[in-house]
């Protein structure tokens, strides 16, 4: 009776031993690779931002000025930067990427190396400086502030010659110096052939891939600001998403291989566009898009201004499928954000606090049809959290799985977001979304990949219980967040 009382014991330990080393020895999942860096991780939570197109367009009614621009045509007559960064922060926009030069080669700053800049138009009797207001503002208020410097320039004699190279350079050394920090760069990927050019009028055909050398401007930047992203076509912090319409692909990877998509190469759009699973590298996709059918302001588009129901497709189709968006509002003649688009963006913005008010799944019950080592540290409850740094996770080689959030009670439900972990890379290749109804699921929804955000618009429905599938991910999914509205 004894022996055996103790043999009990015994087997009671063991177990309760085995079990907390279980706990404890549980590993972390393997990264699944590319992986993102610590400032792509940064870009992708700024999520959405403004674009800033200015220049003698404005006031000449181009949208590709041609280079011979006289300086005197740019002369905004009620200019107030405030009154941008007001709008811009209201509409919930993280920061403003500035045209500083476009197409034409006009500097909205008073370069040194040229003559072509706000130094020598009318306005503010050629002391003002467009870049320095907009760049203070934005880092006074809270705001990251962007460069767009067009690598194609219309006015420029020696364009397409090495010295033009080297006048490129030295003007991201002189905005950079003087007016960082800047978060995100801009490379223009557009060369269209024609230009004023110094006076030649004429066609010049460069080879982007090598002409400008990009490796070493890259460096050149990198070492003045190391924590800035490169937007282009081919990154290699963030690529172009393909179109300028406002979406990414309903299937969206991070991953591409950057070799196959530089700068200048057509019929990409579409790898642009849903990136591959198998891609190289971690360039996840930026999508630009205007307020207005043209990126500069004209008075004729004052009543083709998107309309907030509009924005908030782009929304859906952008961040809601893991981009970033970075929407273009124009200054109008006076140097103001025109009325009609004042009003669209608040409309749109009081679209998205109504839609995303209330997420139902925070601190919901969730549960799990299996979790990593049985571990409380992988568990389905970590996706209810509002932590976004934990996460549910399964075994190395399980990759499906089964989360149910259970409301309280029964809510009718429009939103479910989801978010990857992708610090350890994306994974998620197909999900399914269901709800309890009554006696039985019902799948409402279904998608492929989720990366760092995925927005899924559902018919509206009353229920309970909401169960996320997921069907394939390349390896182990890792879910950090479920948000419910
Ligand atoms: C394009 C340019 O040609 C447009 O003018 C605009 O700047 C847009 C954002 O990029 O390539």
């Amino acid at each position: 009776m004894k022996r055996r009382f103790f043999i009990v014991l015994f087997l009671i330990t063991v177990i309760r031993v085995t079990g907390a080393e279980k706990e404890t020895q549980v590993t972390v999942p393997q990264p699944v690779y590319p992986l993102p860096t610590d400032r792509q991780l940064a870009w992708h939570e700024m999520e959405q931002y403004a674009f800033i197109h200015f220049t003698t367009n404005t006031f000449t009614g181009k949208e590709w000025g041609f280079g011979d621009e006289k300086e005197d045509v740019f002369n905004p007559s009620k200019l107030d930067v405030n009154q941008w960064i007001k709008v811009v922060k209201a509409a919930g926009l993280k920061a403003i990427v500035l045209t500083c030069k476009h197409h034409d080669g006009f500097c909205l700053w008073p370069s040194q190396y040229t003559d072509h800049s706000v130094k020598n138009s009318k306005w503010m009797g050629g002391k003002g400086n467009i870049v320095k207001l907009v760049a203070d503002a934005c880092h006074q208020s809270g705001l990251k502030f962007g460069v767009y410097l067009s690598p194609w320039d219309r006015n420029r004699k020696d364009y397409g010659s090495p010295s033009y190279v080297e006048y490129y350079r030295n003007q991201l050394r002189e905005l950079f110096t003087l007016y960082g920090p800047v978060f995100e760069m801009w490379f223009d990927g557009a060369n269209g052939g024609d230009g004023y050019y110094g006076g030649a009028r004429e066609k010049r055909k460069i080879d982007a891939s090598k002409y400008y050398d990009w490796p070493t401007t890259l460096n050149l930047v990198r070492k003045m600001e190391p924590n800035i992203v490169f937007f282009s076509d081919a990154g290699p912090d963030v690529r172009w998403v393909g179109n300028e319409s406002g979406y990414a692909g309903e299937t969206n990877w991070g991953n591409i291989t950057s070799d196959s998509i530089y700068a200048g190469k057509s019929g990409i759009e579409s790898l642009l566009n849903r990136g591959d699973e198998d891609g190289k590298s971690y360039i996840p996709a930026e999508v630009d898009v205007s307020i207005r059918p043209g990126w500069f302001y004209h008075a004729e588009e004052d009543n083709k201004v998107k309309s907030p129901e509009k924005l908030f497709e782009i929304y859906l189709s952008s961040v809601g499928r893991g981009s970033n968006l970075i929407l273009n509002i124009p200054p109008d003649r006076r140097g103001l954000l025109h009325e009609n688009d004042v009003k669209s963006l608040m409309g749109w913005r009081k679209i998205i606090d109504q839609a995303f008010k209330t997420n139902l799944a925070l601190h919901a019950q969730v549960s799990s049809d299996t979790h990593r080592g049985n571990s409380t540290l992988y568990a389905g409850s970590n996706v209810s959290d509002g932590n976004k740094d934990t996460y549910w996770a399964t075994a190395d080689n399980i990759t499906q799985g089964e989360l149910i959030i259970s409301l309280n009670g029964e809510k009718m439900i429009n939103y479910i977001t989801l978010q990857e972990y992708i610090k350890l890379g994306q994974r998620v290749k197909e999900f399914t979304i269901s709800v309890w109804a009554g006696n039985s699921w019902k799948e409402i929804s279904k998608g492929t990949t989720i990366g760092y955000k995925r927005i899924v618009k559902v018919d509206p429905i009353k229920t309970d219980r909401v169960k996320i599938s997921i069907l394939n991910a390349k390896a182990s999914p890792l879910i950090s967040t479920i948000e419910i509205y």
